[in-house]
C-alpha cells in the first residue's frame, strides 16, 4: 500500500469511528502536541491538491500571506502547492509545524497529508474557508492539533509562540481582521517559472448576500479595502519577478455603487455618504496609481454587473490595465436572479446592453452563469448561449448550482434532506467532500422539472457551443497582436478543459482526458503569460511624489 493510499485508509477509518459526522464530542477531547522549539522547528505550509500539473495558473495567495506573518525566529517557511507537485511528508521532523489551508474541494487530501504528517510527529494546524466553517471535521479527522477559523495574518504568529510554549489552543478565533493588518504575500519565496498570474488582494468581502456565495459571511459585507501602497508595492514586486498579468483577487472590486451612494444621500446619512465616497476615491487612486505601471502589465478582477453604470470606474479601470473582470451574471431571466437573491442585475437585452458597456470601455468580461436554479427550464439553456454570444463577452463559465458549505443554499438543502440523505460508504451526501475522489458524487442542487444529468448534459452543449474553435478565434479579435490572438485561444481552450471537463464532467475518461489535455496546454500557455524581469522597477509615484523604488 502507497504512503498516500495508507493515508487515504486512515482518513477513512476515522470516518467510519466518526459515523454521526456531528460536531459536539470534538471539543472536549484532549490531544498533546508535540514540542516545537522555535531555532529548530521548520514550519511548513500545504496547499493540498489530489492532482499535481507542474504548472499552476494562479498563485494560491494565502501560502504568501502566511509566510509573510511567520515571524523571522522560525526561518524560512517551506511552501508547497500540490497542484505542482505533492507534498514530501517524508522529509518532516518531529516538532516540525505544518499549516494546511483547505476549502471545501480539497479538504480530504489536506485531512490526509494532516493524519500523515501528525503520525511522523509534526504539530498540524489547519486553516482556510473550509475549516473555519467546519473546525471539528479537521481535529476529528485531519489529524489537526489547532484549528484557525478566520483570517490568519494576525493570529498564525500567536498559534506558533502556543505551539512553542506547549498551550496550543484547539480552535483560534481569528475572525475579519482590518484591512491596514492584512499581511503582504512574501513574493520572494515563489518558485520561479511555475505559476503563469500572480494574485493580490485589494479588497475583502461583499456588500451583497447572494444565496449560493459564502463571501458575504466568512469575509463579512463590509468591505475591508487595502491602502493603496501596500497593494501597489506588491504589484511591482511581481512585476521586477516578471510576472505580469495579476489577478486582484477580490470578492468584488466594486465595493461601492452609485446606487449605495444616493441610497446614503437619500437617508442624509452624512457619515456613511462620507465613509462611502472616500472608498471610492481610494479606488480610483489606486487605479491611477495602476496606469502608472509598465503598460504591458494585465489585471483581472471580479465585479459585479452594477460597475456598468458607472462608466467614470470602467475609463479608469481600463486606463489601469484592468483588461477584464469576472461578473457575476448567473441567471438570464427575472425568476432566476429572484431565485439567487441577485435582484440588482439585469435580465433580458438590458443585460446584453450592460455587458457590452464593460467591453465598449475596454474591459472584457468573462461573464458567469449558473443552470439547475428551480425556475430553470429547457428553454433557458439556449436562452442563455444566446446573451452569451451576444453580450460581446470574452469568456465565460457554465455552472451547476452546487450547495456550497456556508451558504443559504447549503443550509436550505441540508434541512430539507434531513436524516434522509443518501449515503456513499458510511458519508452522507451531504458532507460530499468527505467522499474519495473516485467515489465522490457531483452534488447539484434538486430541481423541480429536471434531472442532474439532463441538466449536466444541457450545461456541457452550452460549454461546447461558447468554445468552439470557430467562436474563441471570432472572439480573440478583440486582442491587438497576432500573438495575443494564439494567447486567447489557448487561455480558452485551457479554461475550458480545467473548468468545464473536469469540473461538471461525470465519466472519468473524460475528467482524465481534459486533465491530460490542460497539462499539455499549461506549459505553452505559461510562456505567454510572462515577461522580461524588470529587477530595477521603481514604485509608481502618489500623486504630487516622485516614485520610489519598492521594498526588497
Ligand atoms: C482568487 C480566487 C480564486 C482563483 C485563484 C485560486 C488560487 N489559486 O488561489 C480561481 C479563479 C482560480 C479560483 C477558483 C476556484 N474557486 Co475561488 N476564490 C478566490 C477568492 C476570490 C480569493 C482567494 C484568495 O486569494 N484570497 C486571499 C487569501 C489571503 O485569503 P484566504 O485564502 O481566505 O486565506 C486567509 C484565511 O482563510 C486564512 N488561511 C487560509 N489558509 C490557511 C492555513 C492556515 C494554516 C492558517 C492558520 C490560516 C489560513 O489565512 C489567510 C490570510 O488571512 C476566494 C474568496 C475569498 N475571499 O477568499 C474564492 C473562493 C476561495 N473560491 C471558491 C470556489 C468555490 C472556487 C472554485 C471551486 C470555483 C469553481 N466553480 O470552479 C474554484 C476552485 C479552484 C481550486 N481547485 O482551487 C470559494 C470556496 C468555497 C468553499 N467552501 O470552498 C471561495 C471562498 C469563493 C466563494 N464564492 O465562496 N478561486
Ligand atoms: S456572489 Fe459576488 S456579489 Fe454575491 S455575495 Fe458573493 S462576492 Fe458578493
Amino acid at each position: 500500500m502507497t504512503e498516500h493510499a495508507s493515508a487515504q485508509a486512515a482518513v477513512g477509518a476515522q470516518l467510519q469511528w466518526h459515523s454521526s459526522l456531528s460536531s459536539g464530542d470534538a471539543a472536549t477531547r484532549v490531544r498533546p502536541s508535540p514540542r516545537v522549539s522555535a531555532g529548530a522547528t521548520t514550519v511548513h505550509l500545504v496547499n493540498p491538491s489530489h492532482l499535481s500539473f507542474g504548472v499552476g495558473v494562479i498563485t494560491p495567495r494565502w501560502l504568501f500571506v502566511l509566510a509573510s506573518a511567520t515571524p523571522a525566529s522560525y526561518g524560512r517557511p517551506q511552501i508547497t502547492d500540490e497542484t505542482l507537485e505533492p507534498f514530501a511528508v517524508d522529509a518532516l521532523r518531529p516538532g516540525d509545524v505544518v499549516g494546511i489551508g483547505i476549502h471545501t474541494g480539497n479538504a480530504l487530501r489536506g485531512y490526509e497529508i494532516g493524519m500523515l504528517a501528525r503520525a511522523r510527529g509534526a504539530v498540524v494546524v489547519y486553516g482556510g474557508i473550509h475549516a473555519t466553517l467546519y473546525p471539528d471535521e479537521a481535529l476529528d479527522l485531519g489529524g489537526a492539533h489547532a484549528v484557525v477559523k478566520g483570517d490568519g495574518d494576525v493570529v498564525w504568529a500567536q498559534v506558533l509562540e502556543d505551539a512553542v510554549s506547549g498551550t496550543l489552543q484547539r480552535i483560534y478565533e481569528a475572525g475579519q481582521v482590518d484591512a491596514d493588518r492584512f499581511a503582504p504575500a512574501r513574493w520572494e519565496l515563489l518558485p520561479a517559472g511555475r505559476y503563469m498570474w500572480g494574485s493580490v488582494q485589494t479588497v475583502r468581502g461583499c456588500p451583497k448576500h447572494c444565496s449560493f456565495c459564502s463571501v458575504w459571511r466568512t469575509d463579512g459585507q463590509k468591505p475591508r479595502q487595502r491602502r493603496v501602497d501596500a497593494v501597489v508595492a506588491e504589484i511591482v514586486e511581481l512585476r521586477r519577478r516578471g510576472f505580469r498579468f495579476v489577478a486582484l483577487a477580490d470578492d468584488n472590486f466594486y465595493p461601492v455603487a452609485l446606487a449605495d451612494l444616493a441610497m446614503a444621500e437619500r437617508q442624509h446619512n452624512v457619515a456613511r455618504l462620507e465613509q462611502l465616497r472616500a472608498l471610492r476615491a481610494e479606488r480610483f487612486e489606486l487605479m491611477e496609481r495602476l496606469a502608472q505601471l509598465p503598460p504591458d502589465m494585465v489585471f483581472f478582477t471580479q465585479i459585479t454587473m452594477e460597475a456598468a453604470e458607472d462608466v467614470a470606474f470602467l475609463d479608469a479601470m481600463r486606463r489601469a490595465n484592468i483588461k477584464g473582470a469576472l461578473v457575476g451574471v448567473e441567471a438570464v431571466t427575472p425568476e432566476g436572479l429572484k431565485d439567487v437573491y441577485k435582484g440588482f442585475n439585469d435580465v433580458g437585452e438590458a443585460l446584453v446592453t450592460r455587458l457590452r458597456t464593460f467591453r465598449d470601455h475596454g474591459v472584457g468580461v468573462l461573464g458567469s452563469f449558473i443552470f439547475g436554479l428551480p425556475s430553470d427550464r429547457p428553454s433557458t439553456f439556449a436562452a442563455t448561449a444566446d446573451i452569451a454570444d451576444r453580450a460581446g463577452l470574452a469568456f465565460a463559465q457554465f455552472v451547476m448550482l452546487t450547495p456550497y458549505p456556508g451558504t443559504v443554499d447549503f443550509a436550505a438543502w441540508e434541512k430539507s434532506l434531513g436524516n434522509n440523505a443518501a449515503r456513499i460508504g458510511d458519508i452522507p451526501v451531504t458532507r460530499h467532500w468527505l467522499i474519495p475522489q473516485e467515489k465522490r458524487p457531483k452534488v447539484y442542487a434538486p430541481h423541480p422539472v429536471m434531472s442532474p444529468d439532463e441538466i449536466r448534459a444541457r450545461t456541457q452543449a452550452v460549454w461546447d457551443h461558447f468554445y468552439s474553435l470557430r467562436r474563441i478565434w471570432v472572439r480573440s479579435r478583440v486582442t491587438p497582436t497576432i500573438r495575443a490572438r494564439i494567447a486567447f485561444v489557448l487561455l480558452s481552450k485551457l479554461y475550458r478543459q480545467m473548468y468545464a471537463n473536469t469540473g461538471i464532467a461525470t465519466d472519468s475518461a473524460r475528467v482524465n482526458r481534459a486533465n491530460r489535455w490542460a497539462r499539455l496546454i499549461a506549459r505553452p500557455c505559461r510562456y505567454l503569460f510572462t515577461a522580461r524581469p524588470l529587477p530595477d522597477l521603481q514604485l509608481p509615484a502618489a500623486e504630487g511624489g516622485a516614485g520610489v523604488r519598492a521594498r526588497a
